[in-house]
């Protein structure tokens, strides 16, 4: 019997997932395709699952290409790039990895926090480079900024939202979000407006859904946080106007930045790059191999059930 076909857009880095997809399916690596859209106009009618990132996703064009398409399975929790209101008239269900990666958003939320007021990477650098040997009286390193008790402000309370509140609670730090609206279930400050939520913060940590609006952080919200505040950013890069952050980074505007994702990735501002300030990752919070096992999973159950013409549990769309 011929295997059912499936569309790997992204790697997967758990060896066990990729030995269970290739039991199962005929996996096509479309990142290991030359000339990817003459293989999709050949073969793109026999495609019936695809798997794909939740930052990267998947183009509207390439889902119209895949006819007999019966999952898209996000190996992320975000959905943003890919079209659900076309994939809902579709019936098609688009499923993503709800709850496997929310531990790791928030561990690496607070480690980036604590990295950028801590002044961790230079004292790294400092350290690493020999200068400790050359200037070895305690002047030479600036003080940093102490993180327990620090006023964190959260945007966006879901499930990472609320993770990264449990952990900074334990260092004593008083919280307080905004979102849509006021949670019941959340003992927190609720402040409706981001201005406002900024200007009460030390630190305002990013945790918004991936498809909330664009450029929200601006110079505005930049400057209501002030120059003894961080920010913090494990969402979406886009939530950020990118060209006031560096600008704010770079006239000292805010005391420093833990960002994880960007505007264009891979690609990022030379100015974030350059400053002191900055402690970056590349899109990595997720990245562990308890959590990633967890979310191959989810997409091999995605898979199974949609092919076995159930609908998936973790189905967005149907
Ligand atoms: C993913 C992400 O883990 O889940 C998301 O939405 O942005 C990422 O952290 C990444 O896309 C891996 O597929």
């Amino acid at each position: 019997m011929t295997k059912p076909q499936v569309l790997q857009l992204n790697p997967i880095l758990i060896p066990a997932v990729n030995d269970t997809l290739a039991e199962r399916y005929t996996v096509h690596k479309y990142f290991e395709i030359a000339d990817g859209p003459a293989w999709l106009a050949a073969n793109g009618t026999a495609i019936e699952a695809v798997v794909t990132g939740g930052h990267t996703g998947i183009a509207r064009a390439m889902l119209e290409q895949l006819p007999a398409l019966k999952v898209v399975a996000v190996n992320g929790v975000g959905t943003d790039a890919v079209d659900l209101a076309y994939c809902r008239a579709r019936a098609l269900p688009v499923t993503a990895t709800l709850g496997a990666l929310t531990e790791d958003v928030a561990d690496l939320a607070i480690g980036l926090l604590i990295a950028a007021c801590r002044n961790i990477c230079p004292g790294d650098r400092f350290v690493r480079e020999g200068q400790w040997e050359q200037f070895p009286q305690p002047s030479a390193i600036p003080l940093a900024r102490r993180f327990s008790g620090m006023r964190v402000g959260i945007v966006g309370m879901g499930r990472v939202g609320r993770a990264v509140a449990t952990r900074a609670a334990a260092f004593g730090c008083p919280i307080a979000y905004t979102d849509l609206y006021a949670m019941d279930d959340v003992p927190h400050r609720f402040v409706p407006a981001l201005l406002d939520l900024a200007r009460a913060s030390d630190a305002l940590v990013l945790c918004a859904a991936a498809d909330s609006a664009e450029g929200i952080v601006d110079a505005a919200v930049l400057d209501a946080l002030g120059p003894r505040g961080y920010l913090v950013n494990v969402a979406r890069g886009r939530l950020v106007n990118e060209a006031d952050l560096a600008a704010a980074i770079s006239a000292g505007q805010i005391a420093g930045a833990g960002l994880d994702v960007f505007v264009d990735e891979p690609r990022v501002p030379l100015a974030l790059r350059q400053s002191e300030r900055t402690v970056l990752q590349a899109h990595r919070a997720s990245a562990t191999w308890e959590t990633r096992a967890a979310m191959g999973q989810m997409v091999l159950d995605s898979i199974a059930q949609a092919l076995a013409g159930e609908r998936p549990a973790m189905s967005l769309t149907t």
